[in-house]
């Protein structure tokens, strides 16, 4: 993981996000501007705390974690949720726990990073690029 640190992705394609969000409980017009926007990704660590900083138009989060420790999180469309990340090799493994329960498991490679969102049976699939 150590190398790939510091490094940005960019979504560069999507497939069922709008299901996603709706499975999730997301209304119209947030998932509007979620389907309009390709946000860049970064993780960074500092000690052992580490940063997933997403930016887009729409809105730029950054959530702060330790590997395995639960913390609160509130979601780019509001929700208020309890996350736990675990760390194996180059997968991240995103848990959030809210009205619903949602995993976005994050593989970074050199030149990618792909996550697969699920909720409920429906299942998301969003690649990002490696930024120059
Ligand atoms: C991303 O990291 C999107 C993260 C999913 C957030 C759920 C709903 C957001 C609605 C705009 O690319």
């Amino acid at each position: 993981m150590l190398g790939l640190l510091g490094k940005r992705y960019k979504l560069v394609s999507s497939d069922k996000f709008d299901d996603y969000m709706k499975g999730l409980g997301v209304g119209l017009v947030i998932r509007k501007m979620g389907a309009q926007v390709s946000p860049v990704v970064e993780l960074t660590k500092n000690d052992d705390i580490y940063t997933l900083k997403t930016t887009s138009t729409f809105k730029t989060s950054e959530i702060k974690f330790k590997l395995g420790e639960e913390f609160d999180e509130e979601t780019p469309d509001g929700r208020k949720v309890k996350s736990v990340i675990t760390l194996d090799g180059n997968k991240m493994s995103h848990v959030q726990k809210g009205d619903k329960t949602t995993s976005i498991e994050r593989e970074f490679t050199a030149n990618e990073m792909k996550a697969i969102m699920t909720v409920d049976d429906i299942v998301c699939t969003r690649i990002y690029k490696l930024q120059e």
